[in-house]
């Protein structure tokens, strides 16, 4: 076993290895960036250098500094966590060369995987179910047509190569459509991956995500731990994931896991990696493998009770699997909320900031894997996701109540999360039958049903102007109610009533998306480039109409219309770059 390791990452996840590690015996060593000085994942480390400025490009992407300081620390060994670069093929062989053990598959399988075209062939020919449609990458909008002519039919979904993780993804109901979806796609492949070309494949109507975890040693031992069903999921990112998945029957487990295991062994894998897949009426097809530990890897230790992170580790430090398929007991139901700073109500636009009171909550197989924590700020420049809360219990429908029990104890103020989308999601009808819930995440009404309510107007705004709200517990013939009190701030000399909550008081909210600062002002929630502007200066809006598409962190963003209005003044441009509070549009 190695001695130490680096953590080349931050947040949640790096948290989540140095646990790992610690239980291993294994010293571990932070990275960080400039505005992380002061970040959990850095104090939780055994040591921590700095690596640069916020930027992940000039921190946690940086090659050479990142194996520097490795070198530096004396770690023998490299854990990429997931996201920045632990699917990237040049790093992986960058620690090889510098003679670090990457904690991930060997490069020729990353870059196997990463080429979609070249993935979907070694499947086909390993004999593993593909999604029906092109191997090769398609040339042209002429070459399209043909194809899908002679074989594919529409609608037909048009998937850049470099593409994975729903980039760079298009769908043609007709051939009148066809021209747009390809050239968007070729687009948005040429902006992320340098990659224009492009595939073809069956569009599948209304499918599940269902992923298979797969661990694999130097030994040649692979096995399966089972699937995750992912399908709610909203623009590509997950927000729900859960084991075993709703629509799995042991019959169709077991095809599954074979696939998975198929497809690692095709491309020589090694490590822990996610075969995922779409469930069409029993049918079940390769989409792409994942070869890192994902975001949702949680719900699958928790129905199988072994630390994949720990496998992980053991496996690139040579040893073979303590587990054959057999060991592999399913128990029980896993579910997993992806607790991100994000406004469910304003089409999930970030909402960074600084999280005000905090606290996680506990009991009975509940797990919160968290990066935060009380006065953490959720910067606008990295993944909006602050942590995630993990249930376990005998079967789905407990597993769900867990599940809500545990987000009302959740407590996170001073900025929007996905708490009250979870609660409200998990409620309903359909979550509980185990439908995709795909309408749901779209239904613009619905979500907005999830606004918080806009605090009580300020009762006749006394000389002073001041007034302040206050929360107190007091007693009733000997029931504890709680109130809140909204007027003038208290005496000087402190006449505060006596049995004052300790509770305290709450923090101004920031300003949000279209809510505070100046009438009629809609202001940017995070900061990035803009994609594309809706709107003119002049035009006559409803609320909720798209304003601007702003990229950031890799996603595009909706924003929309916090009131109806004329647009009487227009703050972007399209390729102008934008920082959060920025003025989008003044809208009267
Ligand atoms: C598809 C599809 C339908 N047909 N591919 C790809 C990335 C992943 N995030 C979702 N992806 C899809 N690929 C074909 N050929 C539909 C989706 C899809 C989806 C699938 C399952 C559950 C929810 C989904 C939400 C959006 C898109």
């Amino acid at each position: 076993m190695f001695a130490k390791v680096l953590v080349a990452n931050r947040g949640e996840i790096a948290i989540r290895v140095i646990r790992s590690l610690e239980e291993l015996g294994v010293a571990s060593v932070a990275v960080y960036s400039d505005p992380d000085r002061d970040a959990p994942h850095v104090r939780r480390a055994d040591e921590a250098y700095l690596l640069g400025p916020g930027p992940a490009t000039e921190s946690y992407l940086k090659v050479d500094k990142i194996i520097e300081v490795a070198r530096q620390a004396g770690a023998e060994a490299i854990h990429p966590g997931y996201g920045f670069l632990a699917e990237n093929a040049a790093f992986a062989r960058a620690c090889d060369e510098a003679g670090i053990v990457f904690i991930g598959p060997p490069a020729r399988a990353i870059d196997a995987m990463g080429s979609k075209t070249k993935a979907r062939e070694i499947m086909r020919d390993a004999g593993v179910p593909i999604v029906p449609g092109t191997t090769d990458p398609v040339e042209s909008v002429d070459d399209a047509r043909r194809i899908i002519d002679e074989s594919i039919g529409y609608p037909v979904a048009i998937k850049a190569s470099g593409g994975g993780g729903g980039k760079g993804f298009r769908v043609a109901e007709h051939e009148d459509a066809l021209e747009e979806a390809f050239e968007g796609a070729a687009r948005e492949g040429e902006k992320f991956f340098s990659d224009r070309t492009v595939y073809l494949e069956r569009y599948l109507p209304d499918p599940r995500h269902v992923e298979v975890q797969l661990l694999a040693d130097a030994h040649g031992n692979v096995i399966h731990l089972f699937e995750r069903d992912c399908s709610v999921q909203r623009r590509h990112q997950k927000l729900i994931e859960e084991s075993p998945a709703p629509a799995v029957d042991p019959e169709l487990r077991e095809r599954i896991g074979k696939i998975g295991t198929d497809a690692a062994r095709a491309v020589g894998y090694r490590s822990a990696g996610t075969v995922e897949g779409l469930l069409q009426d029993g049918e079940y097809f390769f989409l792409e493998m994942n070869t890192r530990v994902q975001v949702e890897h949680c719900v699958t230790e928790m129905v199988t009770g072994i630390d994949i992170v720990r496998e992980q580790v053991k496996i690139a430090a040579g040893e073979p699997l303590a587990y054959g398929q057999e060991d592999v007991v399913l128990r029980g139901h896993a579910i997993e909320c992806r607790i991100n700073a994000e406004d469910a109500a304003k089409n999930f636009a970030p909402a960074p900031g600084r999280i005000g009171s905090y606290r996680e909550p506990a009991g009975p197989f509940v797990r919160v894997d968290s990066g935060a924590e009380e006065g953490y700020d959720v910067l606008p420049l990295y993944d909006p996701m602050i942590a995630k809360l993990i249930v376990w219990d005998v079967d789905r429908e407990a597993s769900t109540r867990r599940m809500l029990r545990a987000l009302g104890e959740f407590e996170i103020g001073g900025l929007k999360t996905l708490i009250p989308f979870h609660r409200a999601l998990l409620a309903t009808e359909q979550w509980q039958r185990g439908e995709t819930c795909r309408d749901l995440v779209e239904d613009k009404d619905w979500l907005k049903g999830l606004a918080t309510p806009a605090p009580p107007k300020p009762a006749e705004e006394e000389e002073s102007g001041e007034t302040v709200e206050r929360e107190y517990a007091v007693e009733v013939s000997g029931r504890k109610f709680e109130v809140k009190v909204i007027g003038a701030p208290p005496a000087p000399n402190g006449a505060a009533p006596t049995g004052a909550a300790r509770k305290a008081p709450r923090r101004e909210r920031k300003s949000d998306a279209g809510g505070g600062g100046a009438p009629g002002v809609l202001v940017s929630p995070l900061q990035g480039t803009v994609l594309r502007v809706a709107v003119e200066q002049g035009a006559e809006v409803e609320e909720g109409a798209l304003i601007c598409v702003i990229e950031a962190m890799k996603m595009e963003n909706e924003i929309t219309a916090h009131s109806s209005g004329t647009v009487e003044e227009l703050g972007v441009s399209e390729g102008g770059s934008i920082a959060t509070g920025d003025t989008i549009a003044v809208i009267k």
